[in-house]
C-alpha cells in the first residue's frame, strides 16, 4: 500500500486547512499533527479553526439553510445519492486511510466506508418517505395532519473509533431532512474528516449548491462552542459518557436537542443450549474487532456453568491464534489501539482488575519489537471476574474480555442488565423460549438485543443507540430521521363556523 498515493487521491497534503464550508478551505488556528498508530509515523497535519473562522462558518451555514430547506426532499435525496456514488469510487482509498490513521483492520476500514454507502442509499429512499400522519378532527369541517420540517444547522461531534461512518449516519439523514451540517471530528483522526469533506464538497459543487451545506471545523476549543450555540438546534454527539453528560446538560440548558451515542458495556449470554462453535466467532470478533474500541465491542461473556469450562478452553485456544500487527496486512486480526494514552488506560484497567480479584486466564501486555514500534499494540486478554467489580462496570476502550458464570437465565439477564450502560446485548441459544425471554420486556434492557450473533456490527437499517448511560439517542435506520426534524401539527378549518375544541362555548 502506497500511503502517499492514497493521500493524494483523497486531496490530503502535508498541511491541510481544517475548516471548510464546501469549496472554501481555511484554517489559521493551531496545528494538529496526525500520526499513525500503525507505525507511529507522522502522516500530515491539520490547522484548527479559530473563533473568527467558526463565526464565518456559522453565518455561511445559516444562509445555506435558507436555501436548502426549500429544495424538495427527493431532490436533496438525489444529491445524497451522488454522495453515495462518490464514496463507492473512493471506497478503497478512504477505507485504507481509516485503517492507517485510526488503526482498525483494512477489512473493517472498508466495512466502515460500506456503512457510509449503505446509509446514503437508505437516505435516498427516505427522501420520498418523510411521512406525517393525518388525524380525524373532533370538529366538523376540520382537517388535522402533521408535517415534518427541517431544524436548521445540525452539529455533528464524532469520535475517533468510527472516524468517517458516524458523520455519514448523521449527515445523510440530516441532509435529506433539509438541514445543513457542521462537523467537528475527533482530533485523533482529523485527516479522515478532511478526506470526507473533500468528497462531499465536490458533489455539492457539481450540483451548483451554495457554500455551507456541509461544513467542517477542527479542534476541541471550537468544538465546545457548538454546545452553547443557539443557532445549532440539534447536536449529535458520539463519545464517552463523561463528556456526553456535559454536552447533554449544556445543550439542554438552552433547550437544544441532542442525539447521544455514549458508552457501552455489552455482554453476550452463552447458554448451555448455544451452538458453541458459532458463539466463539461472535464472541472473539466482538471482543477483539477494532481492538475492542467499538462502542458495541463485547466486554462481558455471561456463560452457563455447564458449558463454562468448555467455552473457556475454546476461547483460550482462539486467542492463541490471534495475530496482532499492522492492520493493513490482511493476515493480522488485531491492530493497534489509537494512541499510547489508550495503552495506559488498558494497563491501568488490568491492574485495577487484579486488585479487585480478576483472574487473568489470558494475560495482557504491550507488544514491542519492530513490527510494534508505535507502542500502541496490546495483547487481547481475558479475565474471570464478578459482574459487580468496579472495573467491570466501566467501559474500557481496549480488548479486555470479562467472563462471568451463571446458573439460570433469569440470573444471566439480571447480570447482563446490571451495568450503568445499555447499548448492545446478545444471547447465543438454540432454545426458542430462552431467546424470546431475552427479547421480552423482562429481558435485555439495551437498545440492541441480538440472538445468535454478537454485540457489534449492527446494520444501518435498524435504529442504532442505547439506553441508560448510553444516552438514549438513535441514529441510522427505522424512524431515527425524526430526530433531525421538527413536527408541526396543523388543523385546518374549511367550514363556515368556528367551533372550539372540547365543545367550549364562547359566544358574544
Ligand atoms: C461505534 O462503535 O461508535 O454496530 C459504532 C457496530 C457498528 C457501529 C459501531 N456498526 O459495531
Amino acid at each position: 500500500m502506497d500511503i502517499n498515493n492514497i493521500l493524494t487521491q483523497l486531496g490530503i497534503t502535508e498541511n491541510n486547512p481544517g475548516t471548510s464550508t464546501g469549496t472554501a478551505w481555511f484554517g489559521s488556528g493551531s496545528t494538529i499533527c496526525s500520526s499513525s498508530p500503525v507505525d507511529g509515523k507522522h502522516i500530515a497535519s491539520v490547522q484548527t479553526t479559530s473563533t473568527e473562522e467558526y463565526e464565518k462558518v456559522l453565518q455561511t451555514a445559516e444562509q445555506a439553510f435558507q436555501f436548502w430547506r426549500n429544495v424538495p426532499a427527493p431532490k436533496r435525496g438525489e444529491v445524497v445519492r451522488q454522495l453515495g456514488e462518490a464514496l463507492r469510487e473512493k471506497k478503497e482509498c478512504l477505507g485504507a486511510l481509516v485503517s492507517y490513521e485510526m488503526g482498525k483492520s483494512l477489512q473493517e476500514g472498508l466495512g466502515e466506508v460500506q456503512e457510509m454507502i449503505d446509509i446514503c442509499d437508505f437516505a435516498v429512499g427516505l427522501s420520498r418517505q418523510l411521512y406525517g400522519l393525518t388525524m380525524h378532527s373532533e370538529r366538523p369541517g376540520h382537517r388535522m395532519y402533521e408535517q415534518w420540517h427541517p431544524l436548521g444547522i445540525v452539529g455533528i461531534i464524532s469520535a475517533f473509533n468510527f472516524p468517517v461512518a458516524v458523520w455519514s449516519w448523521n449527515a445523510a439523514l440530516a441532509l435529506i431532512c433539509g438541514n445543513v451540517c457542521l462537523w467537528k471530528p475527533s482530533s485523533k483522526t482529523p485527516l479522515c474528516a478532511v478526506a470526507c469533506q473533500h468528497i462531499i464538497a465536490e458533489v455539492l459543487k457539481a450540483n451548483n449548491l451554495p457554500e455551507g451545506i456541509s461544513s467542517l471545523i477542527s479542534g476541541n476549543p471550537v468544538g465546545n462552542l457548538i454546545n452553547n450555540d443557539k443557532r445549532i438546534p440539534l447536536v449529535s454527539f458520539t463519545g464517552s459518557t463523561r463528556i456526553g453528560r456535559e454536552v447533554s446538560s449544556v445543550v439542554a440548558r438552552r433547550f437544544g436537542k441532542t442525539i447521544l451515542e455514549l458508552g457501552g458495556n455489552n455482554a453476550i449470554i452463552i447458554s448451555k443450549e448455544a451452538d458453541l462453535d458459532m458463539s466463539i466467532i461472535g464472541a472473539v470478533f466482538g471482543a477483539v474487532g477494532t481492538a475492542g474500541q467499538r462502542c458495541t465491542s463485547t466486554r462481558r461473556l455471561i456463560i452457563h456453568e455447564d458449558v463454562y469450562d468448555n467455552f473457556k478452553d475454546k476461547l483460550v485456544k482462539a486467542y492463541a491464534q490471534l495475530r496482532i500487527g499492522n492492520p493493513l496486512d490482511q493476515r493480522n486480526h488485531v491492530g493497534p489501539l489509537i494512541d499510547t494514552m489508550a495503552v495506559d488506560m488498558y494497563l491501568s484497567a488490568i491492574e485495577k482488575g487484579k486488585t479487585e480479584g480478576a483472574r487473568f486466564i489470558v494475560d495482557g501486555s504491550v507488544l514491542n519489537g519492530s513490527e510494534h514500534a508505535s507502542g500502541c499494540y496490546v495483547k487481547p486478554c481475558i479475565a474471570e471476574v464478578e459482574n459487580h467489580f468496579e472495573i467491570v462496570q466501566e467501559e474500557t476502550f481496549a480488548p479486555i474480555l470479562y467472563l462471568i458464570k451463571y446458573k439460570t437465565l433469569d440470573e444471566a439477564v439480571q447480570l447482563q442488565n446490571a451495568v450503568p450502560q445499555g447499548l448492545s446485548s446478545a444471547i447465543m441459544t438454540l432454545n426458542m423460549r430462552e431467546a424470546e425471554q431475552f427479547l421480552s420486556a423482562n429481558g435485555s434492557d439495551c437498545g440492541i438485543a441480538n440472538v445468535n450473533i454478537g454485540t457489534s456490527g449492527a446494520e444501518i437499517g435498524g435504529a442504532f443507540g442505547g439506553e441508560k448511560e448510553t444516552g438514549g439517542g438513535r441514529e441510522s435506520g427505522s424512524d431515527a430521521w425524526k430526530a433531525y426534524m421538527r413536527r408541526q401539527t396543523n388543523t385546518i378549518n374549511y367550514g363556515t363556523t368556528l367551533p372550539l375544541a372540547q365543545g367550549i362555548k364562547f359566544d358574544f
